[in-house]
């Protein structure tokens, strides 16, 4: 039987293959690791304690946000403030970003961007539900306090992005930018486990993964792309948790979209905690993440924390193959 390798051996382990690192990131993601357990336990408990439901409240988009969502953004920034090597966290739950206060004896480094619990309009049917984080480097002096324009770097310089999918079983999937390794947390134990080394996700693949339900209210190109998956035979799949739907894609190759609608116009998905740290992800998989402007994800300028963002992002076939059916339509249609 091979040896267990847990999340904090690998962890430590590939932090010995950049000499010179001083282990501020390797300690952000340890706390990640263990906030992803703790909100695990929770989502897991879902049925049974009297946490679901609706809070009196919105979050910074003004829709409605469950309990979970509140707790798991709690528990995330909890972590990540006592380390002292985070200087601060942007968080879909959070009008505004939150600056921690130095830690004595600690130079904090990096910035945290995150949605603490994505699809969470699932937990009260049992639907799987993720956490999505993306990793900078802090741009200015670290010994003043982080100011929001500090968040608003372009996803091309995330230095590390993950998610973490709360499903049949709990895996988390991170990158540092040097391949996406998946680990699966095992319960009798309490550990997150090396379960997937170097993950690729298949060129092409039979799935695409859309809100068909908006079909009319999407653009004439992108309807005519959905007919053209049809004509394929493609297998629709759309659970409605970007995580979920992603994680599918990354073993069984696929494509996801979520286009502008008359309701959202720019998209609904975020761009600086949903769409660039799955952008991150999926090309280090060997895939690939447009908007619909045909614009590489990660290269978007970034104007405003709250940002949206249209999303194509899936085998890289696949997207080469959207790309050309929408230029050729636009063309047609100019
Ligand atoms: P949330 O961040 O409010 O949970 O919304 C994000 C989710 C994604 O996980 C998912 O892909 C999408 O919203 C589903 O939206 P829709 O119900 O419009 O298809
Ligand atoms: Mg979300």
């Amino acid at each position: 039987m091979e040896r267990i390798v847990t999340l904090d051996e690998f962890i430590i382990k590939t932090q010995q293959d950049f000499p010179g690192s001083s282990g501020s990131l390797t300690r952000i993601l340890r706390d990640i690791g263990i906030a992803a357990k703790i909100v695990n336990r929770e989502v897991n408990m879902a049925g049974l304690v009297n946490i679901l439901g609706r809070a009196d409240s919105s979050n910074a988009s003004g829709e409605d946000v469950q309990k979970l969502d509140i707790f798991a953004n709690e528990v995330m920034i909890d972590c990540l403030k006592n380390g002292g090597e985070c200087a601060g966290v942007a968080s879909e739950e959070l009008e505004n970003v939150i600056a921690f206060d130095p830690v004595e004896g600690q130079t904090a480094e990096y910035l945290v961007l995150m949605d603490p619990l994505d699809g969470s309009s699932n937990i009260d049917v049992n639907v799987s539900v993720g956490t999505i984080f993306g990793i900078y480097k802090r741009e200015s002096d670290t010994n003043k306090k982080v100011a929001e324009k500090e968040f608003l770097q372009r996803g091309s310089a995330l230095v590390a992005a993950g998610y973490v999918l709360y499903g049949t079983s709990t895996i988390l999937v991170y990158t540092t930018g040097n391949g996406v390794n998946g680990f699966t947390l095992d319960p009798s134990i309490g550990e997150f486990c090396l379960s997937h080394r170097n993950m690729k996700m298949p060129a092409s693949g039979n799935y695409y993964s859309v809100n068909q339900g908006y079909y009319l209210k999407f653009d004439l190109e992108m309807r005519r792309y959905i007919d053209h998956c049809s004509d394929l035979n493609l297998r629709l799949r759309y659970i409605g948790s970007m995580v979920s739907d992603i994680h599918r894609i990354m073993f069984q190759g696929g494509i996801f979209l979520y286009p502008n609608t008359r309701k959202y116009p720019a998209g609904k998905l975020r761009l600086v905690y949903e769409g660039n740290p799955m952008s991150f992800i999926v090309e280090q998989a060997g895939g690939k993440a447009l908007n619909t402007k045909l614009e590489r994800i990660l290269d978007v300028e970034v104007k405003e924390l709250h940002q949206r963002t249209t999303i194509i992002m899936g085998s890289s076939d696949m997207v080469n193959d959207l790309q050309e059916f929408v230029e050729r339509y636009s063309a047609i249609n100019s």
